[in-house]
């Protein structure tokens, strides 16, 4: 109860026995021995490097564990209002290295480490990613946590805690993309603390019955139940002791077994329940931009929402408060549609279980919730099939199709008889099955709507929301153009830069990584040559640093002395990695039709390619196949070898970019005008002094407003041409040899067995003499005149340091701490609540 005592003892004693953490060298050391000693049982003579880093992040979560605790009584104390981001992905990638620098603990420990006898860069290696995201949402969420904290925000993530994080992708000698298992919880996970005690039932399945005393309500009762269990993961603010929580749930069956088959000896039959409940979590979903409607999804996206929504709701209790206040103190981010069932959730745990009336249940449910849309491609646009839904969350579907008639009913108030206008909005769209569309409910379920760059926001505007903009009015529509953290982009993933932008600037890190706008300061300098002489030899260390990973994990030999050419993304055919495979090839056939002597006039260039493809993606697997098998020819050419090389480096992930992103001369994010919805590690190289090649597409087109057209590399058709272009693909189609002879040669080179089995490749060629829905044809040739501009440019070298060191003198603008404000002030109306030191 409330009521009781605290402390149980002295308050004295308590004091005197609480200890803080002294953070000097000799201190860290006995530290990190201790956890070798008691925490792990092993000792000095038998302690490898991943020891070493067992006990180093064991003594570091000490500081960590004590910041949270700190952070999160002050948080119950003051209890002020908070925000929830739920996310069924959090791409994380490492912690130590993070947490070191965040807690401006990283010297110390490196000193520590030295004198035990380790090196600080092995043992950082040691740590697997923890990888429970695809790509850019999933990382955005790790960003988003970041900021959070540095802002001292109060903000909770709630996600799965996946026994399995995305697929590891091994490539076979063919270039087939094989997809191996991640048991990233293999080994002890010393990031997260187990919250055995904090559990929740989640039901499904079952009946749902209206009851028949007018009050609207209904019991749901039957089916299956099953356990939500917490895991906390500590998530540090940089340079201040607040520390945030990402709740991730673990599924376990309520029950260990069944005892009556077990009874009956039927033991199979009697674990059968409790395997089918721990299935839940069991693996993240790998398919990013497609939904497959699988019944293990649905229940995965219901029991995090579930869990979440009761835990949100038992700490909102504990305030005292009264319901209709909830409001006031809650906000939820819906992280795309995957979380949208939190929506009639909310509204069946206020009806059935609150007694609230439907009105007020709406109206509370309607100031609570926040929804970003991520993506307008057709094909990732959440729809359940009604039939499923009603199988498994019988209540909901009841719910849905309440909210559904009350809204059709204003509908069809406000546009009387616009029968077309009711069937495009209903949240039911017709046909066998039924679908509910979630991006609809997203929508009319939230109090504000965003998209991630300008662009986006437009688009999500006037095509897949139109219809609801003109309904409830424009102002509900607005934009949070997407940011990163500095912390790892910046000063982590590239501490030679960060260095040498904190002595020039004279500045502590500390302040420019929490105002990244101070970078402006760095503009005069783009003129001071003994500057761009540091900026040069950073970019080339970093260079080296990624040549000797290739090296060790591919074994070939990059020249250093190249531009470095990257393209690092999900595979798919929006993001157009054919595009540059395709440039690729073109430049290879050019080259090899040159004189010897001509040749030696080029720039050499390095082009590297990184990037998963959903399982499931027979064309994308195609596409990595092309580049390996191309990658084969080129680089084995002596003839064109010193001028162009090629890599596909396997299994990317936070970690691989971040050896990667530092290196690069120059990156490419060329998606379709209007597909890509604003792109996060377009930022990370511009941040890192690469320059961009790019599309007019999501957020190229801020970070070309910030850094200024002349340092950008842009092509292409502009997004309001692309309807038109496709159209006509369709109904007045030019073969490729007449619209663009470039491209149509070098498909036929690919056809005629150039790389290896023209065959093979053939339904990727046809994909574009056929429809080519996202016009290689139409953006090739201008694609090739950009690459070309790149070249000269690269040829004046001054010039170049100059743009590279104005673009990231410019990137102010995408630190996710400016993102994260802008949700905290216009949406979540959220204060910081400050921890003192
Ligand atoms: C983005 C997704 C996505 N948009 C469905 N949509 C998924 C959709 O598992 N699923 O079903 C998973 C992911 N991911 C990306 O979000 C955009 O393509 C990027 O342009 C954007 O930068 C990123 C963050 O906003």
């Amino acid at each position: 109860s409330g009521k009781e005592k605290w402390p149980r003892g002295e308050e004295k004693v308590w004091k005197e026995a609480m200890r803080n953490l002294d953070n000097d060298v000799p201190s860290i050391e006995r530290s990190v021995v201790n956890h070798v000693q008691t925490s792990l049982a092993r000792q000095a003579y038998n302690l490898d490097d991943t020891g070493a880093y067992q006990a180093a992040a064991l003594s570091v979560r000490d500081n960590l564990i004590l910041n949270w605790n700190e952070t999160q009584l002050l948080y119950t104390k003051k209890s002020p209002k908070r925000a929830y981001y739920l996310s069924l992905e959090f791409l994380m990638g490492r912690t130590l290295d993070n947490a070191l620098l965040n807690l401006g603990l990283k010297d110390q420990y490196n000193e520590s480490v030295k004198h035990l006898g380790f090196s600080m860069e092995d043992i950082l290696e040691q740590e697997r990613d923890a990888a429970l995201g695809n790509g850019g949402l999933g990382r955005l969420a790790a960003c988003y946590l970041d900021s959070s904290a540095s802002q001292e925000l109060p903000v909770w993530g709630y996600g799965l805690r996946y026994q399995y994080g995305i697929f590891q992708q091994l490539i076979s000698p063919e270039g087939q993309q094989l997809e191996a298992p991640d048991p990233w919880l293999q080994n002890q996970n010393p990031w997260e603390l187990p919250r055995l005690d904090v559990t929740y039932e989640i039901r499904f399945y079952g009946n749902a019955e209206r009851l028949q005393d007018g009050s609207g309500r209904a019991a749901w009762h039957g089916g299956q139940e099953v356990l939500a269990v917490a895991y906390d993961v500590m998530i540090p603010g940089c340079y201040t002791k607040n520390t945030n929580n990402l709740r991730l749930w673990e599924s376990k069956p309520k029950r260990g077994f069944d005892l009556n088959s077990f009874n009956a000896g039927d033991y199979e039959r009697a674990v059968e329940s409790s395997n089918s409940a721990a299935a839940i979590t069991s693996v993240l979903y790998p398919n990013d931009h497609t939904t497959f409607g699988k019944e293990l999804r649905l229940k995965q996206q219901y029991f995090w929402t579930a869990a979440s929504l009761q835990d949100i709701l038992r700490r909102f209790k504990n305030t005292g408060k009264t319901i209709t206040d909830f409001p006031d103190f809650v906000s939820i981010q819906l992280n795309d549609t995957h979380p949208t069932l939190a929506i009639p959730e909310l509204m069946r745990i206020l009806i059935d279980e609150e007694e609230v009336q439907w009105d007020m249940a709406w109206h509370i449910v309607t100031r609570t919730f926040f929804y970003t849309n991520h993506t307008v491609l057709p094909e990732a646009l959440e729809k359940w099939p009604v039939p499923l839904m009603e199988h498994l969350l019988p209540r909901h579907m009841q719910i849905i199709y309440d909210i559904n008639m009350i809204f059709l009913q204003a509908v069809e108030k406000k546009y009387p008889g616009d029968r077309d206008r009711l069937g495009r909005m209903s949240l039911i769209e017709e046909g066998f099955p039924k679908q509910v569309r979630m991006a609809f409910l997203a929508c009319i379920g939230s109090r504000k709507v965003n998209g991630v760059a300008e662009l986006h926001s437009e688009l999500v505007r006037t095509t897949i929301l139109k219809d609801f903009v003109e309904f409830e009015g424009i102002s509900k529509f607005g934009n949070v153009t997407n940011g990163i953290t500095p912390r790892r982009w910046l000063d982590q993933c590239n501490p030679e830069l960060s260095a040498l932008i904190s002595k020039t600037l004279k500045l502590e890190k500390s302040v420019w990584l929490k105002d990244l706008y101070k970078l402006k300061d760095l503009l005069p300098y783009a003129d001071d040559a003994e500057f761009r002489k540091q900026w040069v030899a950073v970019k080339q260390h970093n260079k080296e640093r990624l040549a000797r990973h290739v090296k060790t994990t591919l074994g070939f030999e990059v020249n250093t002395n190249a531009m470095f050419d990257v393209q690092i993304k999900r595979l798919h055919e929006y993001k157009r990695q054919n595009l540059n495979i395709f440039g690729v090839i073109h430049r290879y056939l050019t080259i090899k039709n040159m004189a010897p002597e001509e040749r030696k006039k080029l720039n050499p260039r390095v082009v590297f390619f990184a990037g998963k493809a959903a399982p499931g993606y027979w064309i994308a697997k195609l596409t990595i196949r092309l580049i390996v098998n191309v990658a084969r020819v080129i680089n084995a050419d002596p003839d064109t070898k010193d001028y162009l090389s090629l890599y596909f480096l396997p299994d990317y992930s936070v970690s691989l970019a971040e050896v990667l992103i530092p290196a690069s001369d120059i990156s490419q994010h060329i998606s379709t005008a209007g597909t890509e919805a604003s792109g996060t590690s377009n930022m990370k190289f511009c941040l890192n002094g690469g320059l961009l090649v790019g599309t007019v597409d999501g957020a190229n087109i801020e970070i070309a407003e910030e850094v200024g057209e002349t340092n950008v590399f842009f092509f292409g058709h502009l997004a309001p041409a692309v309807e038109e272009l496709r159209y006509q693909h369709v109904y007045h189609p030019v073969p490729i040899e007449e619209k663009c002879p470039a491209l149509a040669n070098v498909l036929n080179q690919v056809s005629s067995g150039v790389f290896g089995d023209g065959g093979v490749y053939e339904p990727l060629l046809n994909t574009i003499r056929q429809g080519d829905y996202y016009l290689l044809s139409d953006d090739f040739d201008s694609y090739i005149a950009a690459l070309d501009m790149v070249d000269k440019a690269y040829l004046d070298k001054t010039e170049w340091v100059k743009k590279s060191i104005r673009t990231t003198a410019n990137m102010g603008k995408f630190s996710s701490d400016r993102a994260i404000n802008e949700y905290a002030e216009s949406y979540w109306n959220l204060e910081s609540v400050k921890v003192p030191n």
